[in-house]
């Protein structure tokens, strides 16, 4: 195990430990290996965003990648009540791996959420973060223009990017969010310009939304996002 999150076990098992977060996180690690190793592209569904410390972890093996993370918090807690895998530090956790180049946070919002020292933590590690009142005016072009053309990419994207109005199947609603077009742009520009090698969208849970129109946005931008990576792996390869 290379990932932040050690456990020991001796099979390999893909399923959630109920009450059990660290084995969770070892198998959801585990079973992206087995993925990568399969020759596919991950396309992750949570699950809490902790799953991303340890499914990014599963590419420690393979060249080094960006983050792109759509999310309404930074998710940069170092530790909370001595926890340092809850579902506020993926990203903490992901920048302590030398595989990650870097992280771009897209949608933060309603920064009181924000403790000074995680935004502080953020800001000397580089993570590129844009407000979405910052992604609304620039527009997703200009969002994602710091990061080169075809560099591998892993997207994370927590349904609470989205506004509530849309997404309110989620834990930590936080009011403000994306449309369902304006993540759509962004990452059809994700697909466009860069080579994604995974993706997580985490985050749902219907108890919440019994509508379950969140889990139908999820489905829909989800098909709409694996449309959009495999329409232009097809077009680079006749270019
Ligand atoms: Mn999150």
């Amino acid at each position: 195990m290379t990932g932040p999150i050690s456990y020991d076990h001796h099979r390999l098992v893909s399923d959630v430990i109920y009450a059990d977060t660290k084995r969770s996180l070892a198998n959801a690690e585990q079973a992206v290996r087995a993925l990568l190793d399969a020759g596919t592209l991950p396309y992750i569904l949570g699950g809490d965003h902790a799953i991303t410390m340890a499914t990014v972890a599963a590419y420690s093996e393979q060249p080094p990648m960006h983050i792109v993370h759509l999310d309404a918090h930074l998710d940069f807690i170092d530790e909370r009540n001595g926890v340092s895998w809850g579902h506020g530090s993926p990203m903490r956790r992901s920048s302590e791996m030398s595989h990650v180049k870097g992280i771009t946070t897209l949608g933060p919002r309603n920064m009181a959420a924000v403790s000074r020292k995680d935004w502080e933590a953020a800001k000397i590690y580089g993570s590129h973060v844009a407000s979405l009142r910052t992604v609304r005016i620039q527009g997703a072009e200009a969002s994602l223009r710091h990061i080169s053309d075809g560099e591998r990419v892993y997207v994370s994207i927590d349904v609470d990017a989205f506004d509530p109005p849309i997404a309110p199947g989620t834990a930590t609603i936080s009011h403000g969010g994306f449309s369902y077009y304006e993540v759509k742009d962004i990452l059809r520009v994700v697909a466009q310009r860069f080579e994604v090698v995974g993706v997580d969208f985490v985050e749902v849970s219907p108890p919440y939304d019994p509508s379950g129109i969140t889990a139908l946005l999820a489905a829909r931008t989800s098909l709409d996002f694996i449309g959009s990576i495999f329409h232009e792996r097809a077009r680079r390869r006749k270019a």
